[in-house]
């Protein structure tokens, strides 16, 4: 019970009506407030004194747990020093060194960095990068984009049109950029259900992308964006040969290959980018996320020199891409990515991501056969439990689930009648180990 559920019903809703929350079922939400106080390590405390595991490392966000004292310290310093710096046409040292560290850690010394504020953004400024390149390059009849279904890509105007999830969609049709195509999405629980990793089944649904290349024709496709592990609609694998395939179809056709590394970037998988995980490179990255632990808002573009180089023409004083926001590269944001970098390079931490991958891979498999269980699916430190809907109720099933893991103690995510759990790096195996049995507690608990 938090604060505000103490209070007589009618100041409560006084209390909580003003925020309309994001992604939220307001209504049920509010009756039953759940208020986090603070967070330390892999723990939220609740407002009546819980603690709880953070199962989704925030919202798969905060690899190093929350309040790391090297990002507080980093964070309070710079306020001090310098707490906002405009970003047109002026700049601050620290944003070309943080640029500078991204793209070595990508592996990919000579490419840009756009810094935006958020995984949306960075998915609409990718876009943007894509068909403005193609333009410069003059091939500006490639104005088409395409997506997958059950894709996330944030909620922008962009976004919401390559993505592929109904929800997020339907409302705001005619706000949606023309000339969106989608590849269908690799999930055939048939021939994948229960695979550890990446399933043997499915390279060939890259051949779609050949297909729409022939429906629409090269000539008129600017870029293709995928997440290299669909994370939103639970964590989704690429088949094996699947993205490699994509990218060959690509580079052939002259197409844009885009990574929305939103929630892979900066070791989930246990390497610095799912790129490197899948050996497969794109021509733009977006990120944002574990950048900085989510300690303050940012995300960003990586783009390859090529794309751009095509922007450096015409007289050097002049403007090259009209694009950026107020908070690009915001000071307080680019000292907690150092702080966060520093500590993942030091503390290893991407290394221990891939050393916890099979803990969890072998933990969380353990629980099929629980009830309701259709479904597991796991890749580097992430993980989801796929359950049988209830008739006639769909998400009802996971959304018990969930509320029973709160309290046993485990924040969990829900999303339609599917679980995830990405924990923080630093978790202990026991600590992995500990909350399974928790989610199997929870699983029986709700079962019947
Ligand atoms: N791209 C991808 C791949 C994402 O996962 C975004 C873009 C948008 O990022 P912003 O910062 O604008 O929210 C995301 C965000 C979940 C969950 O439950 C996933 C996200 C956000 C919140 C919840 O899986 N991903």
């Amino acid at each position: 019970m938090s604060a505000v559920s103490h209070l007589h019903p009618e100041a409560r809703d006084a209390e909580l009506r003003a925020w309309w929350m994001p992604f939220t079922h307001n209504r049920y939400f509010k009756a039953a407030p759940r208020m986090i106080a603070s967070a330390s390590g892999c723990y939220f405390t609740m407002t009546d004194g819980r603690r709880v595991f953070d199962c989704l490392s925030g919202l798969w966000c905060s690899p190093l747990g929350h309040s790391h004292p090297r990002v507080v310290e980093a964070i309070k310093s710079q306020v001090e020093t310098l707490d906002y710096a405009p970003s047109f046409q002026m700049g601050h040292e620290a944003a070309f060194r943080l640029a500078t560290r991204i793209v070595s850690l990508a592996g990919r010394p000579k490419d840009r960095v756009f810094f935006v504020n958020s995984g949306s953004e960075a998915v609409d400024t990718a876009l943007k990068i894509a068909v403005a390149y193609q333009r410069a390059r003059g091939e500006a009849s490639r104005t088409r984009v395409i997506g997958r279904e059950r894709g996330y890509h944030g909620v922008g105007m962009g976004g919401i049109s390559v993505g592929g999830m109904v929800a997020n969609r339907k409302m705001f049709a005619p706000l949606m950029i023309p000339g969106v195509d989608h590849l269908p999405h690799t999930y055939n629980p048939a021939e994948m259900a229960f695979s550890r990793g990446q399933p043997a089944w499915g390279a060939h649904l890259a051949e779609a992308l050949e297909r729409l290349v022939a429906l629409h024709d090269a000539s008129t496709i600017a870029a293709v964006i995928v997440e290299p592990m669909q994370g939103s609609t639970g964590v989704i694998v690429p088949p094996k040969g699947y993205l490699e395939r994509l990218r060959e179809i690509c580079s052939r056709h002259g197409i844009v290959l885009i990574f929305d590394e939103v929630i892979t970037g900066f070791g989930r998988l246990g390497t610095p980018f799912g790129a490197d995980f899948f050996g497969v490179q794109p021509d733009l990255t977006t990120f944002a996320k574990a950048v900085n632990n989510a300690a303050v808002p940012l995300g960003g573009v990586i783009a390859k020199d090529e794309i751009y180089q095509a922007f450096m023409t015409g007289p050097a004083h002049m403007i090259e891409f009209f694009h950026g926001y107020t908070y690009s590269a915001h000071p307080l944001a680019v000292a907690a990515a150092h702080a966060t970098q520093d500590v993942l390079a030091d503390e290893k931490l991407i290394a221990r991501a891939a050393l916890l991958a099979p803990v969890l891979e072998q933990a969380i498999h353990t629980l099929r056969g629980e009830p309701h269980v259709i479904d597991i699916r796991n890749i580097g430190l992430a993980a989801a439990v796929e359950l049988a809907p209830i008739e006639g109720s769909p998400g009802l099933r996971a959304i018990k689930v969930f509320e029973q893991a709160l309290t046993e103690g485990f924040l969990v995510r829900a999303s339609g009648d599917c679980f995830a759990v990405a924990p923080p790096f630093v978790s202990s195996p026991a600590e992995i180990d500990a909350m399974v049995e928790g989610l199997r507690r929870a699983l029986r608990a709700v079962a019947g």
